[in-house]
């Protein structure tokens, strides 16, 4: 029987009923709105014990104006349950993107590991893999000057293999007990709670300049490492020394390399910051779309293996997790390549719920003693069972292996599955078919470790300069000017003068022309710098080219996105030419004009628009071109947001494209010549200006309007 009561009746809804005016309290009996889907398509919409819901716009009250009832279980039911929707964030790298793929195995690896994923040439593993920033909450930017987390998530036919690491291959820290007090500098300051997402502050200086071991990824925390233009377009690296074990159970040392195939680009500091404003979502949005048109990243996965005799050779300890091993010195061997092709179906339920652990390990592989290494083991399982809830997280489908699992736990919080029978313990005789050990599963390395009790640091551990001397060493000037522009901003953020000058006295023992450079930016004397006292005086190592991404991780302009900023009169011709060359390079074109409604090129034709200019500025593109008729875009350059458009793509050092019309717009803008600003009236012109995307022309810095 339908209810006299408006707007709120528990009868069933049909269609002919008219809506309900909220204004007026007149009309249809439920206040429902129209669903899109044909009949038939639609699923009955229920509570979450499956009660098929009639109404879900109102909520069950006396009269139309009148209090709510306690007994609407709808609404207890669902307000309930949103009360409850956030767990935890994650205490470090809480803002994350993720994605799922396949690893394929490029090379038989059964001569060093006996790992089922890398044992034949040709084998696919499913993947997820989630990366991202440390510092900043999870609704923090997606461009601050940070470390970038790389975890990648093996679901093998052994069980899942977490590679826990960073786009950095060092760390901070040699011990783990001294990660709380890294992490509580570095976050924003507990009594004023900012910054947010920044390592220029006083805490974070103040702990590095009495933690010297910490210098050598500091280097790479100021270097353009840390500013990626893309998640993928930054490298990732395991950090630790591990093992590798053959079936004969003989081992050796092993460090993980992943090499992104677009390579490894950077924004500049000022991009970076005009990005967290222009889109604080700019490495998720870019990570989504990409991998939504088909345009999906891949990276390739290499290992550094080496016996204990050549760790016994090298001037430092490989279980010292704030050095590296030179790839000069050990070469990468290729073993795969990760392609992450599907995007999560729901950011919550896999990339939130994603629980990695260092301690998820597979048969042929072992860890070392690398006193970090130890410490990491114990706590990701331990911070799982305060943000997921309990023990039971390897069951949600994101952490579930796709292997079959058999044990005997039990219960606790959060149990999704009904283990049946009697026995749940072994050994046993009750259950025959029952889980057993097996002789190819896990077993650690026999070792024989000797020593003291004690809380002791290695010797071998003392040297904290001569690595981040040889980093510094290894980068080409314009990388040596960002490095020395980051520490000199940083610093300038600091408040306490002697937490400066103790940072200032560890430069000194890097290297002089930083040490100079720095204190040139911050108007110090350099000669009035006391050097620090090194625990161990540094040595000079070779410059290792490896280290430097401009001398070594470049690549083409493949997977970069161009902009055109079109006006009326621009030329089909260029613009035709200008898309077939993008889409021949595999280069995104995005069409912005001046409103959505498009623009009117020099054949009559309506070219159509992606975006309008005040929507998308230049910093969101890795190349920039402006097209149309002099007249209309001297027109256009009435509008700060067309001459800023131009300003910052030449402040940024990109690429920029025009046709005699943009020229105008240059001029506007006050915008120089330089080898990277192309007039696109021929095709080696516009390959020119595609090729130029993926490049930083270092050389216009110091130009007018750049920064230096
Ligand atoms: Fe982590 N780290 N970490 N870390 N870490 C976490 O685990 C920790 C370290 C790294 O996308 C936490 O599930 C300790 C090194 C990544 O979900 C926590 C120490 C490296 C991620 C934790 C380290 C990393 C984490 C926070 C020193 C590079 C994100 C939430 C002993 C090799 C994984 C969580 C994801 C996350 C602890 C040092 C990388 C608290 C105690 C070194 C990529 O367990």
């Amino acid at each position: 029987m339908p209810s006299d009561v408006p707007g709120g009746a528990p009868t069933p809804a049909h269609p002919s009923r008219r809506p309900f005016d909220v204004a007026t309290g007149a009309g249809g009996e439920t206040h429902q709105h129209v669903d899109p889907r044909q009949p038939g398509q639609a699923r009955a919409l229920t509570s979450a014990q499956g009660l098929p819901v009639a109404d879900g716009q109102n909520s069950l009250r006396h009269g139309a104006r009148g209090p709510g009832l306690l007994e609407d279980l709808l609404l207890r039911e669902k307000i309930t349950h949103f009360d409850h929707e956030r767990i935890p964030e994650r205490v470090v790298h809480a803002r994350g993107s993720a994605a799922h793929g396949s690893f394929e195995c490029l090379q038989d690896c059964s001569d060093i590991t006996r790992a089922h994923f890398l044992g034949q040439k040709g084998r696919k593993t499913p993947v997820f893999a989630r990366f991202s920033t440390v510092a900043g909450g999870a609704g923090s930017v997606d461009t601050p000057r940070d470390v970038r987390g790389f975890a990648v998530k093996f679901y093998t036919e052994q069980g899942n293999f977490d590679l826990v690491g960073n786009n950095v291959p060092v760390f901070f820290v040699q011990d783990a007990i001294k990660f709380p007090d890294l992490i509580h500098a570095v976050k924003m300051e507990p009594d004023r709670g900012f910054p947010q997402a920044a390592s220029a502050h006083d805490t974070f200086w103040d702990f590095i300049s009495l933690m010297p071991e910490s210098l050598h990824m500091v280097m790479w925390a100021m270097s353009d490492r840390a500013l990626p233009r893309s998640l993928r377009m930054m490298d990732g690296f395991g950090v630790h020394t591990f093992k590798v074990v053959d079936a004969e159970g003989r081992w050796q040392f092993v460090k993980f390399h992943w090499r992104a195939d677009l390579g490894v680009q950077s924004t500049t500091w000022h991009e970076a910051v005009t990005l967290a404003g222009a889109d604080p979502d700019f490495h998720r949005r870019d990570l989504w779309e990409a991998i939504d048109r088909g345009d999906c990243p891949s990276w390739t996965l290499g290992l550094q293996v080496f016996d204990q005799a050549t760790a016994d050779d090298l001037p430092f300890d490989v279980l010292d997790p704030t050095k590296l091993v030179p790839e000069e010195r050990v070469p990468i061997r290729t073993v795969g390549r990760m392609v992450l092709d599907r995007n999560p179906d729901n950011f919550f339920a896999e990339t939130e719920q994603v629980a990695f652990c260092p301690s998820h390990l597979v048969p042929g592989f072992d860890f070392s003693n690398d006193p970090l290494l130890q410490g990491r083991l114990f706590s990701y399982l331990d911070t799982q069972l305060s943000r997921l809830g309990g023990p039971n997280f390897h069951q949600r489908l994101i952490n579930a292996p796709r292997c079959p699992f058999h044990h005997h736990q039990r219960d606790a919080q959060g149990q999704m599955q009904v283990p049946r029978g009697r026995v749940a313990y072994e050994p046993n005789t009750l259950d025959p078919t029952g889980p057993r050990e097996t002789p190819q599963g896990f077993a650690s390395l026999a070792a024989t470790d000797e020593g003291p009790k004690a809380r002791l640091r290695a010797e071998s551990f003392a040297d904290h300069h001569t690595q981040a001397r040889q980093f510094h060493r290894s980068l080409t000037p314009p990388e040596q000017r960002h490095l020395a522009a980051a520490i000199a901003f940083e610093l300038g953020q600091v408040r306490t003068p002697a937490v400066r000058q103790r940072v200032l006295g560890h430069l000194a023992l890097i290297d002089d022309a930083l040490l100079a450079e720095v204190c040139r930016r911050l108007g110090v004397e350099a000669g009035r710098v006391a050097p620090a006292t090194p625990v161990r005086a540094p040595r000079d190592a070779d410059p290792s080219p490896a280290l430097s991404q401009l001398a070594s991780r470049q690549a083409g302009p493949k997977g970069r996105d161009v902009a055109l900023l079109l006006v009326d009169g621009a030329s089909a011709a260029v613009v035709q030419a200008v898309a077939e060359t993008a889409a021949a390079e595999g280069v995104k074109l995005t069409r912005i004009a001046p409103t959505l409604a498009g623009v009117t090129a020099d054949d009559g034709i309506l070219l159509p628009a992606d975006h309008a200019l005040d929507s998308a500025p230049s910093v969101l593109f890795d190349a920039v071109a402006v097209l149309g008729a002099p007249a209309d875009v001297q027109a256009l350059a009435a509008r700060p947001a067309a001459t800023d458009w131009l300003r910052m793509a030449w402040r940024h050092l990109k690429t920029i494209g025009h046709d005699a019309g943009g020229a105008e717009l240059l001029q506007a803008a006050g915008i120089g010549q330089d080898d990277a600003v192309f007039a696109l009236d021929d095709a080696a012109a516009i390959r020119r200006f595609i090729a130029g995307a993926s490049l930083r022309r270092h050389e216009r810095e110091g130009l007018p309007g750049t920064d230096a």
